[in-house]
């Protein structure tokens, strides 16, 4: 396989939009080797962010968490390439910067759990569930990413 078998959502939230940190995010999955297919900054509706985070909705910090999510726009990405679900997770570091280690991007720029600078999804269906969510079908582009050779075997 060259690597179009699977897709993730990856967002920078709005601190790290505001933070300046959305080429060095981004820098991460380039230099990795994966492909980015869509790509937006969005100010967020209260009802899109219920939806992605339906599985939060009602947990005494949701509506923090909401709010964080609504003050500012948010960059959403995705991203295209082998095992891009799991490998994304492990570029982000855990959901607690305390416990994200040191080189991925929560270990790195973040402190705090409420302002941990980016999302991905965290199943393949996660992934198709959030990219329908947060792209049109038309929004999402293929095309020949170079040297794939000199990333896959
Ligand atoms: O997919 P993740 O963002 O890594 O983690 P998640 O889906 O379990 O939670 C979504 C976001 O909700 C997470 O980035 C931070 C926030 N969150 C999750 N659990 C807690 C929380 N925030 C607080 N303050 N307390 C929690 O227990």
């Amino acid at each position: 396989s060259q690597g179009n078998t699977e897709r993730t959502f990856i967002a920078i939230k709005p601190d790290g939009v505001a933070r300046g940190l959305i080429s060095q995010i981004l820098g991460r999955f380039e230099t990795k080797g994966y492909k980015l297919v869509g790509i937006k900054l969005v100010k967020p509706t209260e009802d899109l962010l219920n939806q992605h985070y339906a599985e939060h909705v009602g947990k005494p910090f949701f509506p923090k968490m909401l709010k964080y999510m609504l003050s500012g726009p948010i960059l959403a990405t995705c991203w295209e390439g082998k095992d891009v679900v799991k490998q994304g997770r492990a570029i982000l570091g855990a959901t607690n910067p305390l416990n994200s280690a040191p080189g991925t991007i929560r270990g790195d720029f973040a402190i705090d759990m409420g302002r941990n600078v980016c999302h991905g999804s965290d199943s393949v269906e996660s992934a198709q569930r959030e990219i329908k969510l947060w792209f049109k079908d038309e929004e999402l582009v293929d095309y020949p990413l170079s040297g794939l050779s000199w990333i896959y075997e």
